[in-house]
Order: C-alpha cells, then sequence, then structure tokens
C-alpha cells in the first residue's frame, strides 16, 4: 500500500518492532497502557455521563441509547463526542498518552479526527458487525486509526472487539445492501473472503489499547455479562496530509484539530477511492443506528 507515513525518530511510545508490526497487521494491542490518574478520571468521567444518561428517553446527538433504556435501567449504546461533553476526555484526546501512540505510527503532524464512547451494556449490549471504519468517513489516504482503550477489565464473554490481521491491505469492502441501502456492514458473501476467524480480539485489565488501521475489518459480538457494561473509549486519529471527503457526521469543535506538529502544506492522495457514505442522515448517526435499524 503506498503512503505509509514514515515513524518519527526518537519513537516516544512504541518499540520499532511495534510498529513494524502495526503496518503489518494493522492493528496493534497493548496491555495496561492507561494507568493511574489518567485511568480514574477516565472512568470517574465515563461514570458521570452513564448517570447523566438516566433523563434521556430517546437517542439525540449526545446519546445513543437501546430500545429499553430507562432512568432505572440505563442500556447505553455509546456516547457520541465524549470530548465535548467532559473535559477529560477532550484532555486525554488532545493531550493523553495515547497521541504518542498516534504520532508514532502516523508521523509529527497529526490530526485529530472523531471520538465516541461505545458501551455494550451488560446482558446482550448490542454487537457491532464486521466493518471497515473508512467506508463511513473516506479520506484522501489511508494513514488514519483508531486507538480504543478498554476503560473496564474486558473478557471473552464482554463482547471484545476483534480485528482481523492483515486485512488492511485488502480491498475496501461495499457498506450498501445490494438496494444501494446503506446498512454500514460487510455483507455475507464478501465476509466470505475475509478470515474473520483469525481475528485478534482486545481483552485485558482496564486500560488496555487496541489501535486499528481505518480498512482493517473489525467487529464485536454482544457483551453477555451478566451485569457489567463493556465501556470502551476511541479515538481517531489521521496524518495531517490525510484530509476527509466529507463533513463529519457529527459536529464537534475537536473536529480536525491539529494535535501534533503542523497543517500540512499539500494533501496526500492515495490511488484507490472508496466509495461515499449517504450524506449525514438520521440513519448515519452511529453505527448502532445504521447496523441494528433503531
Ligand atoms: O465497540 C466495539 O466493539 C467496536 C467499535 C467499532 O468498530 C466502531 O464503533 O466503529
Amino acid at each position: 500500500m503506498e503512503g505509509l507515513a514514515t515513524a518519527p525518530q526518537p519513537l516516544k511510545a512504541l518499540a520499532p518492532q511495534q510498529v513494524e508490526d502495526y503496518h503489518a497487521t494493522g492493528l496493534l494491542g497493548l496491555d495496561s497502557f492507561v494507568r493511574g490518574d489518567w485511568l480514574a478520571k477516565l472512568q470517574d468521567a465515563t461514570q458521570e455521563m452513564a448517570e447523566e444518561s438516566r433523563t434521556v428517553t430517546e437517542s439525540n446527538d449526545q446519546f445513543d441509547i437501546e430500545p429499553d433504556h430507562t432512568p432505572d435501567n440505563p442500556r447505553l449504546r455509546r456516547l457520541m463526542k465524549p470530548q465535548d461533553h467532559h473535559p477529560v476526555f477532550a484532555e486525554f484526546a488532545m493531550n493523553g498518552p495515547i497521541v504518542d501512540l498516534a504520532e508514532d505510527i502516523l508521523g509529527p503532524d497529526l490530526k485529530f479526527h472523531h471520538g465516541k464512547l461505545n458501551f455494550k451494556w451488560s446482558g446482550g449490549g448490542a454487537e457491532i458487525k464486521w466493518h471497515q471504519d473508512i467506508p463511513f468517513w473516506p479520506h484522501t489516504a489511508y494513514n488514519v486509526l483508531t486507538i480504543g482503550v478498554a476503560l473496564d477489565d474486558i473478557d471473552d464473554q464482554m463482547g471484545p472487539m476483534g480485528v482481523v490481521p492483515g486485512s488492511h491491505k485488502g480491498p475496501i469492502y461495499d457498506h450498501y445492501d445490494s438496494d444501494g441501502n446503506w446498512r454500514g456492514f460487510i455483507g455475507d458473501a464478501d465476509l466470505e473472503n475475509v478470515d474473520t476467524a483469525s481475528a485478534h480480539y482486545l481483552k485485558g485489565p482496564a486500560g488496555s489499547i487496541t489501535i486499528h488501521h481505518c480498512r482493517a475489518v473489525h467487529g464485536s459480538m454482544p457483551n453477555n455479562h451478566p451485569t457489567k457494561a463493556r465501556p470502551f473509549l476511541l479515538f481517531a486519529y489521521s496524518a495531517a496530509n490525510c484530509l476527509p471527503l466529507m463533513p463529519h457526521n457529527q459536529q464537534s469543535r475537536f473536529n480536525g484539530a491539529i494535535v501534533r506538529g503542523r497543517h500540512p502544506d499539500y494533501p496526500l492522495f492515495e490511488g484507490e477511492p472508496c466509495k461515499l457514505p449517504p450524506m449525514r442522515s438520521k440513519s448515519t448517526r452511529s453505527i448502532f443506528q445504521a447496523q441494528q435499524g433503531n
């Protein structure tokens, strides 16, 4: 694949082998990377947000809720734009230790794309079907990645995210159905060509990290833990010369913020185009709404 960023020297958080592994497989997992104060502050902010969601009766620009969410029994799917709703999330996205990881992989000029906090509630919290990220938000090139932080311990039962190694070097699959409707996942016929059985699952103690390439095929099963939600904080970054081709689905004052280095003189273009998603609409507000149809 063309256009891979050269890792800056010296690296700030990763070993050279880890950067190489990321480029070879399209994913990287790091156990207990976020610790101490940062982890405690993120967990507290998450708890505050879950409490705030009790008053919500239908999904809005902040909370994506399951159909049976109630004040006594909140069932959150996602907090959209966590960076806009709590200063701890904003500070973490702009200056937290994960920014070094993004810089080590993408290079010194680094841009924030978007953030989300997927809750995947206990007792069946929604699956996320196999998909690639880049069809949701195409860019001029593919130096785009997402960093996920487990905000609680995650085990097999809790629907950990699985990423198919090497799939970032394969095709970009159609995320529309055969009638041309946006569905936000890869159809069964295409999935036959993806070795989902080889997926690497992010499990581990709270503070563990996953990094996945924007073309990597990934997804997760429902959370079948009887009592524990699976809060998983995700922030996407790109090399600064890799520009979004469509408006962001959600307006955030952080969209496009340069978090390291400088705004580039020229954009980077990679040859292979990505089919565009529909223009912003209710059905594209969150992957849960697109995939589950509610
Ligand atoms: O929360 C997960 O398990 C997967 C996250 C993801 O793929 C997404 O939100 O696009």
